[in-house]
């Protein structure tokens, strides 16, 4: 069945490859093709041709000249056509919402929200269009003035796991774009149609504008195109998301030519909940951020923290709204669970049932694979020791694990036990427990929240996280510095050369 949202998008049978305009586009009828599948049923949508590490180029060329004119054009007037960008999204807000739900395989609230995510940090683009501030210094020289001031970069590229098919490069390119950089978007293979909807709303938008290759795409192998992608000079910035095996080959590459990364990896984010929580409400918290995405995002509650004295009415409370969670096709929305993204998630998942197991871990709900065409499983409790090798790993699926302690200082150990640090919350009515939490003797994480969940953050807020998840920010806050170069300016009213730090260099 074809869904009409797909002609709304400009959806063909049959998608280019790589675009950057309205008339410009890479569609080469011998390319091969990969299919973009539905989790839902296991149907395919629609297919996109596949582009070569030439082709890249291309787009490459296409985006530095277009960056050449983009970077002179002022930042407000830059500011106005992402304020376009976000107008044009809000209008879409349904069909894209829902093509993410269909390659995807979210519930299409989650859909809808993560364009509301897109639009949201267009707003903040378009205000930070006029607050791209530098600071003043004072000179330690007579009549000197010290400044810095940030110029537009280059050309931004942008690297998107299939998890937030959309968002992610809006974190991105909205940014890159008021700070006058072009950006050129390698979305990942499952989720290719999400990027081709998103490249003909931005091209409506370019056009309007009498403008082209500002945003633009590919879609290829990795190893062909991800590989050359990474390793360009002309690409100053690579903002990466997705696994750390993948950020760790992104560094190595960026690193050696001294490009720029910004990585954000894999998270194993913990909720704390302590004996004077209000159980209600960490329930609740936990349910959104294990279940919710059927366990796929970074943020993804993983493992709950818990005091023994509370954990048995916690876990009994929890069973209990598990089972009560509706399971099915996430456009229906009724559903709040929909499928994992493809057959190979439906096997990681029982592979790391396996290692449960096998390391002492003792399932208390779900965990079985529903008999019906797509991916879809049951959300899955267990109870395991904190330091079990297995809970050291990011599983992508929505298994929980249930690790008692005795203390809040076990509690937060715990929670710093694991490689990765992206997001972590804690469940307290105890100030001193939460002051502690949020010290510099708490969580080791990007994130560090009290009585709300770990995943759903803001835009308005630096989003990253620390160890195995990179280190990089995106979106909120000052993230946008990195995607401009700073630069120092002195200058001389005097009519005297005197030099810093005292120094005569053959004065009388
Ligand atoms: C991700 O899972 O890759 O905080 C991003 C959240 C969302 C973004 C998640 N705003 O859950």
């Amino acid at each position: 069945m074809r869904h009409d949202f797909l002609d709304e998008l400009g959806i063909e049978e049959v998608n280019p490859g790589a675009g950057w305009g309205k008339d410009s586009w890479i569609d080469d009828p011998d390319a091969r093709t990969i299919k973009s599948i539905s989790p839902i049923d296991g149907e395919t949508i629609a297919r996109v041709r596949l582009v070569s590490a030439k082709d890249l180029d291309m787009v490459l060329s296409r985006s530095q000249e277009a960056f050449e004119t983009w970077r002179v054009m002022p930042a407000p007037k830059r500011g106005e056509v992402v304020r376009i960008l976000g107008e044009e999204l809000r209008k879409k807000k349904d069909p894209l919402g829902k093509l993410v739900t269909l390659e995807m395989g979210k519930i299409v609230q989650e859909g809808w929200g993560e364009v509301q995510e897109m639009v949201d940090i267009c707003d903040f683009a378009v205000g930070l269009s006029r607050q791209l501030y530098g600071k003043s210094m004072h000179s330690e020289r007579p009549f000197h003035r010290m400044y810095e001031q940030w110029h537009p970069l280059g050309v931004v590229g942008v690297i998107s796991a299939f998890n937030f098919p959309v968002a992610v490069w809006a974190w991105n390119a909205a940014i890159a774009a008021v700070c006058g950089d072009t950006t050129v978007w390698k979305p990942s293979s499952d989720v290719p149609l999400c990027a081709v909807a998103v490249q003909h709303i931005a091209n409506d938008v370019m056009a309007k504008f009498d403008l082209e290759g500002i945003f633009s795409y590919v879609v290829g192998p990795g190893r062909e195109v991800g590989e050359k992608l990474i390793a360009d000079p002309r690409v100053r910035l690579v903002s990466a998301t997705g696994s750390t095996p993948m950020g760790q080959r992104v560094a190595e590459v960026v690193s050696t030519r001294l490009g720029r990364t910004i990585l954000e990896l894999g998270g194993n984010n913990a909720v704390l909940v302590d004996g004077t929580a209000d159980l209600e409400m960490a329930v609740r918290g936990v349910l959104f951020g294990a279940v919710g995405t059927a366990g796929q995002r970074c943020t993804s509650t993983r493992r709950v923290i818990i005091d023994k004295q509370v954990s048995g009415e916690f876990v009994h409370r929890l069973v209990k709204a598990y089972e009560s969670i509706p399971i099915g096709d996430p456009l229906d929305e009724a559903n709040l669970m929909g499928p994992l993204v493809h057959h190979g998630a439906i096997q990681d998942m029982a592979n790391a049932l396996e290692k449960i197991a096998q390391q002492g871990g003792q399932v208390v709900y779900g965990g079985e694979t529903i008999d019906r065409p797509g991916w879809y499983v049951k959300p899955c409790i267990v109870r395991i020791r904190g330091d079990a090798p297995i809970v050291q790993e990011e599983t992508f699926a929505p298994i929980l694990y249930i690790n008692e302690v005795g203390s809040v200082e076990e509690a937060i150990a715990m929670n710093n036990m694991v490689p990765q640090g992206l997001s972590s919350a804690m469940f307290t009515t105890n100030l001193q427990n939460g002051e502690k939490w949020l010290s510099h003797v708490g969580s080791d994480c990007g994130i560090a929240n009290i009585n709300i969940g770990t995943s759903g953050a803001e835009i308005g807020g630096a989003f990253g996280g620390e160890k195995d998840t990179g280190g990089g920010r995106e979106s909120g806050s000052d993230s946008w510095k990195q995607y401009m170069r700073r630069q120092t300016c002195t200058i001389n009213w005097g009519e005297e050369l005197p030099l810093a730090q005292g120094i005569t260099f053959g004065d009388e």
